[in-house]
């Protein structure tokens, strides 16, 4: 018997799995009400359900669990689990062993999801049925398919904790900065979380960029500025123009993307690598990355207003986000209004306010670290404000000609449903012209 415990998207993919193949399991979830429960109950995919604190009597008759990511180690039923030596996995590792295709894996602290995207988008548009599956949102076990011809699957450490075998054609950290430091007892083992999806793969792509490159056997590598015969894929700055190379030959300049910012083109070399390894036409990925649109939320635009551009940068979650997103936008304006705050993270925000202090002209922050954020942001002008309307409206009044950012650097559940709520919020309010 099969234990899987959560019934948020994860779990309720893994029961409609195990239900088509007949193989008997139990459900669990430490909540009266998991999310989705009135799903699972339309489909009439449960029989042995338990829902509400966890106990001891869970573990009977079980072989195996399979947990779903936002299940902390700390949780006790994990403790049991471990005492009793039932094996857990996460529903990656029961991904990989079902999918008949190859699969890629890519995770880092921000970039993932549009990493996985933009590759997906290039195998896709090379005649390739590729599958854009994971923590993006679409989970593992609702994508597999026999028509598959690649999975491109984004992985969170989360997962990664979970999982202990897995075999990946190549796989990425995008980049690794302090996150979820809730969930670790320390930076240096969410590191370790990053680095063990190098263990899975035949091909390690690794951004030379990364603090840790050095660390890592490699097989192919890329990076921003740099003069290194092992880099497949590079990009170089002239002026404000990033021009991004193959082997010393010219493939495209930051001018033809739709996408802003230096890590746009950090993002775009991982994309290539990856998709280079897997035998991509250069020509067709290189269509594709002028196509791109992005991913909504990531730096999107979103509307021009009496001559301030507005952009939503909702999925900015942690300072180093809210930092490159202020990079990006000042290579283009030079007056900068930016809505922030929520939940902050626990990390070092000083970085973030030293930037905000050097080169955004006004500030309008939301949330509950709202006032803690206003001791520490010596900008021109500083706003604490109480909703997403009133912050859209004193950005506005606040900004003449240049750009208006929401990137809060910080978790949305204080004010929001999760950070698709809060980007929506903010693009209805740019858009009904508060
Ligand atoms: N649960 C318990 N007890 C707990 C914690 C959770 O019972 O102590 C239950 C919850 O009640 C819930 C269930 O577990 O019913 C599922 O929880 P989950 O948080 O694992 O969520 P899923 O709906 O399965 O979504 C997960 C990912 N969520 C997390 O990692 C927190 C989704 O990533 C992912 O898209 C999805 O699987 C498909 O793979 C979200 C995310 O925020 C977007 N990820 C983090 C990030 O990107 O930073 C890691
Ligand atoms: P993830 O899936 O890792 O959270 P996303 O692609 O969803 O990453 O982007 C999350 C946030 O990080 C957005 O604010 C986006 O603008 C920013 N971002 C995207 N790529 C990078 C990168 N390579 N380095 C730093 N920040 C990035």
């Amino acid at each position: 018997m099969k234990l899987i415990l959560g019934l948020g998207i994860t779990g309720l993919s893994v029961a409609r799995f195990f239900f088509k193949k007949d193989i008997s399991f139990r459900i669990a979830d430490s909540r009266q009400e998991p999310p989705m429960l009135d799903i699972a109950e339309k489909e009439s995919v449960l029989s042995d359900s338990h829902f509400g604190e966890w106990s001891k009597s869970l573990l009977e008759g079980v072989t195996e669990i399979i947990i779903s990511p936002g299940i902390a180690e700390a949780e006790s039923i994990v403790d049991w689990s471990r005492q009793q030596s039932v094996p857990i996995i996460s529903d990656i590792e029961l991904f990989g062993r079902y999918a008949k295709a190859p699969i890629i894996g890519i995770t880092g602290s921000n970039g993932k999801s549009t990493v996985t995207q933009l590759l997906g988008e290039m195998a896709i548009a090379d005649g390739k049925n590729a599958v854009i599956c994971g923590n993006i949102g679409k989970p593992v076990m609702d994508s597999l398919s026999d028509e598959a011809e690649l999975y491109v699957v984004e992985l969170s450490s989360y997962q990664l904790d979970y999982t202990n075998k897995l075999s990946l054609l190549t796989g990425v950290i995008t980049n690794i900065t302090p996150d979820h430091l809730d969930r670790y007892s320390s930076f240096s083992d969410y590191i370790s979380s990053k680095l063990s999806i190098y263990k899975y793969c035949q091909f390690s792509t690794v951004n030379m960029d990364l603090d840790l490159a050095n660390d890592v056997d490699g097989d192919n590598y890329y990076g921003i500025e740099l003069n290194n015969s092992r880099c497949d894929f590079v990009a170089k700055k002239n002026g404000s123009t990033y021009e991004v190379f193959h082997k010393g030959i010219s493939l495209i300049t930051s001018n033809d993307l739709v996408v802003v910012g230096k890590h746009n083109i950090e993002n775009l070399l991982a994309a290539l690598t990856l998709g280079y390894r897997f035998g991509l036409s250069l020509k067709v990925m290189i269509q594709a990355a002028i196509d791109f649109k992005g991913l909504e939320h990531r730096l999107e635009f979103v509307s021009t207003r009496n001559n301030v551009d507005y952009y939503n940068d909702s999925k900015s979650t942690n300072a180093i986000s809210t930092k490159t997103a202020i990079n990006a936008l000042f290579e283009k304006y030079n007056n900068l209004t930016l809505i922030a705050g929520g939940i902050s993270k626990k990390e070092d925000y000083s970085e973030l306010f030293q930037l905000i202090n050097e080169k955004v002209s006004a500030v309008v922050l939301i949330g509950q670290c709202r006032n803690d954020f206003s001791k520490q942001i010596t900008a021109p002008h500083v706003e604490v404000v109480e909703s997403m309307k009133k912050a859209v409206s004193m950005a506005t009044s606040m900004t003449e000609g240049g750009a208006v950012l929401l990137s809060p650097g910080c978790a949305s559940f204080d004010m929001f449903v999760d950070f698709n709520d809060r980007g929506e919020t903010f693009k209805r309010h740019v858009l009904e012209g508060i």
